[in-house]
């Protein structure tokens, strides 16, 4: 068995340790243009012996229709292209590894962070029950999520051509790959998910069904940049923004078992309630996270499995013990940019300021201290 500081090669990512930053929102990002104190951000947290093995940036919006949020950045245009390569070199100066979460909210999202102030898009004309953060004078706001329209089938092809744009993007960026978030309820998994999902052409009903559009996603971005440098984050019992499935368990075998021969890098597996309750239940049954393992790997899937949500390293080493592979860390890496350092030599925490996590500048982002030297 190996420990969270020795290396693992995924996919086509060579990482020093199994520790990883997980992916985090934290607003700073006006114009969905990445600025310099992200780069800041992000290469403080870097360097692999005492920070993260591999980065997974905060979620990025494939298109303006993908944006939910204020401030969270994109990776459509050229200027945001340009505007991530300060963070991939910082990253890479210091001997890092980053991929960039690709991101559609699908229905959460509000009308004033849309093209032309239209509804947002989602598998159907569901509204979310929940909020998203509108940024107004300076000051975060919580509002409902407006009204979706449905997406017309003939729109699907655009959605997954975003992915690809936006994969190709992100390599051209200077990333070591891209995550694709399938997860919290935003539109890959809206479309996966009965609650969401009540269409009534080959995107809903059936599993095989709702799976279709992730699978068709998933694969135009491997054929774009390669399998074994892409990742996919799922969330299979979370409740977040309204995500509602009656049987979880075998609609996430289905989709793992068909994402199989696609050899990605690695797959993402929140547990439980994101950000909540690890035992959290959807379904009849708790969700059994061992035997879709075992059910991805009788087909054949290579992915390294990353396991996440209210990690420290006594679950982290119990979690290497049965199995899992990389271990990924959200809350504490904000507030320890040495996380690995701490975590090895059983330092004290700095303790994270919910106060600071979405929108503002550098309070609480780039001035968390590290152990000195
Ligand atoms: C917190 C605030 C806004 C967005 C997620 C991307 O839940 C998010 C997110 C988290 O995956």
């Amino acid at each position: 068995m190996a420990t969270l500081f020795e290396p693992a090669q995924v996919g086509q990512l060579s990482l020093a340790t199994r520790v990883v930053m997980a992916p985090l929102t934290r607003n700073r990002a006006p114009g969905a243009l990445p600025t310099e104190l992200m780069a800041t951000y992000y290469a403080q947290r870097a360097d692999p012996h005492n920070g993260a093995g591999l980065i997974i940036s905060e979620a990025t919006a494939i298109s303006h229709q993908a944006q939910g949020y204020a401030d969270v950045p994109g990776i459509w245009n050229d200027e945001q292209v340009q505007g991530w390569k300060r963070t991939t070199q910082g990253v890479h100066a210091v001997g890092g590894k980053i991929v960039l979460q690709l991101w559609h909210v699908g229905r959460v999202s509000h009308v004033d962070l849309q093209p032309g102030g239209q509804p947002p898009v989602a598998p159907s004309a569901i509204t979310a029950k929940t909020k998203t953060v509108l940024i107004k004078n300076g000051l975060a706001e919580f509002v409902d999520t407006s009204a979706p329209r449905a997406l017309a089938l003939d729109e699907l092809p655009g959605i997954v051509q975003d992915y690809r744009h936006a994969a190709r993007n992100a390599i051209a960026a200077g990333f070591d790959g891209v995550e694709v978030h399938a997860a919290n309820g935003y539109l890959l998994d809206q479309f996966l998910r009965s609650g969401s999902n009540q269409r009534q052409d080959a995107y809903g009903g059936s599993i095989e069904n709702r799976a279709r559009l992730l699978i068709e996603v998933m694969q135009a971005i491997a054929d774009e940049i390669g399998g074994g440098k892409v990742g996919l984050r799922l969330s299979p019992v979370t409740p977040a923004n309204d995500a509602v499935d009656a049987l979880p368990q075998p609609l996430f075998t289905y989709v793992l078992q068909q994402l199989a021969p696609l050899r990605l890098a690695y797959l993402h597996l929140i547990e439980g309630s994101t950000g909540g309750p690890r035992d959290y239940q959807q379904g009849p049954s708790a969700f059994d996270y061992a035997a879709l393992r075992h059910a991805y790997r009788s087909a054949g899937g290579t992915a390294a499995w990353m396991v996440n949500n209210a990690y420290d390293r006594a679950l982290a080493d119990s979690a290497l013990a049965d199995g899992a592979d990389l271990v990924a860390f959200g809350r504490l890496f904000i507030a320890n940019p040495d996380l690995t350092r701490r975590l090895r030599e059983g330092a004290a925490l700095n303790k994270p300021d919910r106060m600071t996590f979405y929108g503002g500048g550098a309070k609480g982002y780039t001035d968390y201290h590290s152990l000195s030297s």
